[in-house]
């Protein structure tokens, strides 16, 4: 955990946010700043400012629930990112994969949150 950082924050429950999935390992939330309805952020426990400062079991976790997320949420079309830098916009310093659904007509947005 490192103190000054928003996402240890949300880890710790010090700061709000609308969670959707928690394990020892992996926490996801909505976005605060969501591009699409149902955008959210799947985040390690562990704290690191990039992919490589992230263990890979912890890796492999965050892409099984983000796996999940998504076909718990019903959006088939999605992007996933990660970005890892400022000149790569990163702007928060604590690893976390963007699902950002792209709803289309054929889905509407159905979509059910919490995830259960
Ligand atoms: O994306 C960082 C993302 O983090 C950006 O989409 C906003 C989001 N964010 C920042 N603060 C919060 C809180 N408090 N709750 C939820 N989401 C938040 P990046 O890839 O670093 O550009």
């Amino acid at each position: 955990m490192a103190a000054a950082c928003i996402f240890c924050k949300i880890i710790k429950g010090e700061i709000p946010s609308m969670k959707l999935f928690e394990s020892d390992k992996t926490l996801a939330f909505l976005d605060i700043n969501p591009l699409s309805y149902g955008h959210s952020l799947i985040i390690p426990k562990h704290h690191g400012a990039k992919l490589t400062d992230i263990p890979d079991d912890s890796l492999l976790e965050i892409l099984q629930v983000t796996k999940k997320l998504a076909a718990a949420s019903g959006v088939e079309n999605y992007n996933i990112l990660q970005n890892n830098g400022r000149a790569a916009h990163q702007e928060v310093d604590h690893v976390h994969f963007h699902m950002i659904p792209k709803p289309n007509q054929e889905e509407g947005l159905g979509i059910s949150w919490p995830m259960k």
